[in-house]
């Protein structure tokens, strides 16, 4: 199948409308997505500095990374609560094994192959397959922000794709079919789809189906801080197009699932210790690449941030 044109112009058009001219240390990571941080004071920023984070967030199309961060598990928690109440338990759609959390601070959950005298640190294959955080949910996480403790010598990357710039690259018929479509969203389709990895050792079981719930979210959905229309299925979740045979969902959607991943569209981070990622959850996905552990260990902290019911566009 012809995927729509990632064309270099498609991509300026929107890199180039922006900048990211602060007064912070900000470089962008890629044409497409992701810009980096340095010297930032994440548990002492004042809410002028912090605005201006929020704004080199936007410009760098939902993606930042903040290098050499050293904070405590309460004040990543509380640094994310400056983008919105963290999401903690239950009501987390993107955190429903418990024992992942953290001992002390439930809002963090582990993301790890650390085993200690038997038992896991953190969750190992964790978002090993393309996914937006918690979409199976009602209203998705707005955010989530990812701190690497201890990483392999090498592996263990994290591959983010913007989802605003390629609804952008697509053509006016299609963002016209597009317009008012809505979909399922269900855990059900990961574990369906467990095979898709053969690397990663169980991306999903049945315990997480017993608390996985299903949503209907728009196919395209804005964004509220920059008016953007972004994207909004994601291979590890989206089921099925609501009202098309099922012939036409999956030709659709094996098409924006193809267009959506081809590399002009990508950043592939690879992670640094004490990095902490924030990527923005309304218009971007990721997906974990499970290929170190052989080479070491991989620990890392993640706080997700409650969202709201998405807006269709
Ligand atoms: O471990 C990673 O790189 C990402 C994990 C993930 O997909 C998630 O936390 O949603």
């Amino acid at each position: 199948m012809a995927l729509a044109a990632a064309t270099s112009s498609n991509i300026a058009n929107i890199a180039n409308t922006e900048n990211l001219d602060t007064s912070l240390n900000v470089k962008r990571l890629s044409p497409v997505l992701g810009a980096e941080v340095t010297s930032f004071d994440v548990a002492g920023c004042t809410d002028a500095q912090f605005e201006q984070l929020l704004t080199a967030w936007d410009c760098a199309h939902g993606l930042l990374v903040l290098r050499d961060v050293h904070i405590s598990p309460a004040e990543h928690i509380a640094f994310a609560r400056r983008f919105g109440e963290p999401a903690m338990g239950t009501a987390d759609p993107h955190s429903i094994l418990g024992h992942y959390w953290h001992p002390e601070f439930p809002a963090i959950y582990r993301v790890s192959n650390k085993v200690i005298n038997g038992v896991p640190q953190g969750r190992e294959d964790a978002g090993t397959y393309w996914h937006t955080d918690g979409t199976h949910g009602n209203t998705p996480s707005r955010c989530s922000l990812l701190y690497g403790l201890e990483l392999p010598p090498c592996g263990g990357d994290t591959i983010f794709a913007s989802l605003s710039t390629s609804y952008e690259a697509l053509s006016d018929t299609m963002k016209r079919l597009l317009q008012g479509l809505t979909a399922v969203h269900t855990l059900a389709k990961t574990l369906a789809d467990g095979s898709q990895n053969s690397y990663a050792k169980e991306l999903v079981g049945k315990a997480d189906l017993a608390a996985a719930k299903t949503a209907t979210h728009p196919v395209v959905r804005y964004h509220a801080r920059t008016g953007h229309r972004s994207l909004f299925v994601n291979p590890g979740f989206t089921s099925h197009i609501v009202g098309m045979h099922s012939a036409e969902s999956k030709a659709l959607l094996e098409f924006l699932f193809a267009h959506t991943t081809q590399q002009e569209f990508l950043y592939r981070h690879q992670w640094r210790r004490n990095d902490l990622v924030i990527w923005d959850n309304t218009c971007t996905m990721h997906y974990a690449v499970s290929d170190y552990k052989a080479y070491g260990v991989r620990y890392m902290h993640r706080v997700s941030v409650k969202g709201e019911t998405p807006v269709a566009a």
